[in-house]
């Protein structure tokens, strides 16, 4: 049976399937469906563990930082943060790693879900113009930083190399009327050369950043970057905190979180009713609420003076008002 007939058959997206020999037997593999913050991959239906291929490329380009300042960026995937994969708990994943043709760095890929030498670094530096595979279990179900850690590694964390990926647990998440992808990070920019700022390492070593935004640049989440949700639905936010040095106050100016997936584990403790919830530098986690009242709802890290350097987003909420939750007057 041919390929064709074979994704005829099933009924198969054909760019979403390959078939792979493994000791001489066919063998299904999906081609995961990657996204770029803040949407998220959708949700996975199937029941058992399967063989995943993610493929992702390095990419180094210049990007604006804020709507003034222009800056160098490394990333994977061309955007920052990178984009984000969903896996299933005991998925194989097939990572296939490449490095663009005209990059300046050798670039690898360390996957917070790996259990193994540098989550996956150890087998994927690679060089521009070429491409390194590496084989991993998803072990563990959760939400996980990946991140670059070629070279001396901050500069490649520091310039933009990190991203999310899920590992879903057995029988999947509780249903959500949405879901969105949000990462905190800082910058330590230099001044501009010839237009285009880069990383200043002293201020990376002071722990000084001179930006911290959500979703890669200042305003990454407002305005049209705005999150969006009606009244009575239900949000559940995918948050990482690359740092590469502070930790996060991750906040919703009148939300209270009904959940919290602490440290983005599944299947550990489940914090309700959180007011703030701390994310440590290259970790995350997934919070869960019910928006109530219409208006815009500012996404914040609450060690508030980095509001000031871009730590600041929205998500608008539309709807009818909702007096028995909140009003003016008695
Ligand atoms: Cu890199």
């Amino acid at each position: 049976m041919t390929i064709l007939n074979l994704k005829k058959k099933f009924k198969i997206l054909p760019l979403l399937f390959v078939v792979a020999c493994l000791n001489g037997t066919l063998v299904f593999a999906e081609v995961a469906k990657l996204t770029t913050a803040p949407d998220v991959p959708p949700a996975i239906t199937r029941s058992k563990a399967e063989t995943v291929v993610v493929n992702l490329t390095a990419e180094e380009y210049v990007g604006n930082l804020t709507k003034d300042v222009k800056y160098g960026f490394w990333s994977f995937g061309g955007t920052v943060p990178g984009p984000m994969a969903r896996l299933r708990v005991g998925d194989s994943v097939e990572f296939h790693l490449s490095n663009a043709k005209g990059n300046t760095q050798p670039h690898n890929i360390d996957i917070h879900a790996v259990n193994g030498p540098g989550g996956g670094a150890a087998f994927t530096t690679v060089d521009p113009g070429e491409k390194k595979t590496f084989t991993f279990k998803a072990k563990a179900a959760g939400l996980y930083i990946y991140h670059c850690a070629a070279g001396s590694i901050v500069d490649h964390i520091s310039n933009g190399m990190y991203g999310l990926v899920l590992v879903e647990p057995e029988g999947g998440l509780p249903k959500v009327d949405r879901e969105y992808y949000v990462m905190e990070s800082e910058f330590f920019a230099s001044e501009p050369e010839n237009g285009v700022a880069s990383f200043d390492i002293q201020k990376g070593l002071d722990e000084h950043a001179s930006h911290v935004v959500f979703n890669g640049k200042e305003g990454g989440l407002l305005g049209d970057n705005a999150l969006k949700a009606k009244v009575g639905e239900t949000v559940r936010i995918y948050f990482g905190n690359i740092g590469p040095n502070s930790i996060s106050s991750f906040h919703i100016i009148g939300e209270v979180f009904d959940k919290v997936y602490n440290e983005g584990g599944f299947g550990g403790a489940i914090g309700k009713n959180i007011q703030t919830t701390l994310v440590p530098s290259a970790g995350a986690t997934v919070v869960e609420f019910k928006v109530d009242a219409p208006g815009a709802y500012a996404l914040v890290d609450h060690s508030i003076y980095r509001v000031a350097k871009g730590a600041i987003g929205h998500l608008v909420v539309e709807g009818k008002e909702n007096p028995k939750v909140i009003r003016q007057g008695k």
